[in-house]
């Protein structure tokens, strides 16, 4: 029986143990109240910053949330912290509209920007002697317990599930930032990967790393599809195309090791261990990620999904 999305997702499933601890959280973080939520991600991100830095400026362009911003510095301190509720309890508002359309490039660089606004007191900051609830400060003790890339994406998905509910919004415009042209060719690295010589493999993360999107998409088929950490496939060329453009500047891929293996029908599975960075955190954060391919007779990528792993450990789990 050929491939399908179902059964290509179940490639190496097996042996590939991902960080269910990052759902947990997320499902956790979401139950608390608004006032518990801004406060917790707030010692969430003072308690990060001793550890890891955000090394933002330059990791976003701010030019869309700029009028936003603006708005918001206008304020006084009620109306600020109204803002900021209004976003953790999904409220429809126009600013909940508008934030809800950007890329979660744009959200991060919008929370950064108010973070440092809350610090230096220019944004109505996190009451003093703020108690988190049992519960808010329970979810902060199990953050803290996990790898730094765990945390990072924890964080992640609390700024980006904020804001009004897109599919309440009828029809809306996506939000991101334009598109940077890719690394020259005499500056592009390669990557060595022990265990693949597989050519699309290869190229995939070579062209990821140089942000050359066009050439990337070519390595996919028509029907093909990538599955983010977390998330369920996204299917087709274009979607795949937009999703790169729009949320994956500037990565890091840097793959270790892999095993090439045939599969039914002329297809060929590899599995791929290594560590990502991302432009927000560089070489301080190393996620711990495995890429699972699926590839054609023809040598392009039907399938790939992308998953941050349970633990280093996970790095070296090849066989089946
Ligand atoms: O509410 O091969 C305050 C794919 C308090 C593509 C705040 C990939 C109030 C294919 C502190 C102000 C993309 C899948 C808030 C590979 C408040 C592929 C602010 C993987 C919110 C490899 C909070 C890529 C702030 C990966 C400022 C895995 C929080 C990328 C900032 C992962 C948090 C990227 C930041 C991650 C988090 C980035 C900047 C996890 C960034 C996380």
């Amino acid at each position: 029986m050929p491939f399908t999305i179902d059964s290509a997702r179940n490639i190496f499933s097996s042996n590939t143990l991902t960080a269910d601890a990052v759902p947990a959280l997320t499902a956790r973080f979401n139950q608390l109240s608004a006032e518990d939520q801004l406060a917790w991600i707030w010692f969430a991100y003072l308690e990060m910053g001793k550890t890891v830095t955000v090394a933002a400026p330059g990791a976003a362009n701010m030019q869309f949330a700029e009028p936003t911003l603006d708005a918001i510095k206008a304020m006084d301190f009620q109306a600020q912290s109204q803002v900021m509720c209004d976003l953790a309890n999904h409220t429809d508002t126009e600013i909940c509209r508008t934030y809800a359309t950007w890329s979660p490039n744009i959200k991060l660089g919008f929370w950064y920007r108010l973070g440092e606004w809350m610090e230096q007191g220019i944004v109505a900051p996190i009451p003093e002697g703020y108690k988190l609830s049992a519960n808010a400060n329970a979810v902060l003790t199990t953050l803290q317990g996990l790898d730094s890339g765990q945390q990072i994406t924890v964080l992640r998905n609390t700024v980006v599930d904020m804001g009004f509910d897109t599919g309440k919004m009828g029809n809306f415009q996506r939000v991101s930032e334009p598109v940077a042209p890719p690394t020259e060719i005499a500056k592009r690295t390669e990557v060595t990967i022990e265990g693949v010589t597989n050519s699309t493999v290869l190229n995939y993360m070579n062209l990821l790393n140089a942000n050359d999107f066009d050439e990337l998409i070519k390595l996919f088929t028509e029907d093909g599809a990538l599955q983010p950490p977390f998330k369920k496939p996204i299917v087709g060329k274009d979607s795949v195309f937009k999703f790169f453009k729009e949320e994956c500047p500037n990565l890091k891929l840097a793959p270790e090791r892999g095993v090439e293996e045939p599969a039914e029908d002329g297809y060929t599975q590899i599995k791929v261990t290594g560590k990502v960075q991302t432009p927000w955190f560089g070489a301080g954060v190393g996620m711990n990620m495995s890429w699972r391919f699926l590839i054609n007779s023809e040598n392009k990528i039907f399938f790939v999904a992308i998953d941050l792993l349970a633990s280093p450990q996970e790095l070296l789990k090849l066989a089946r």
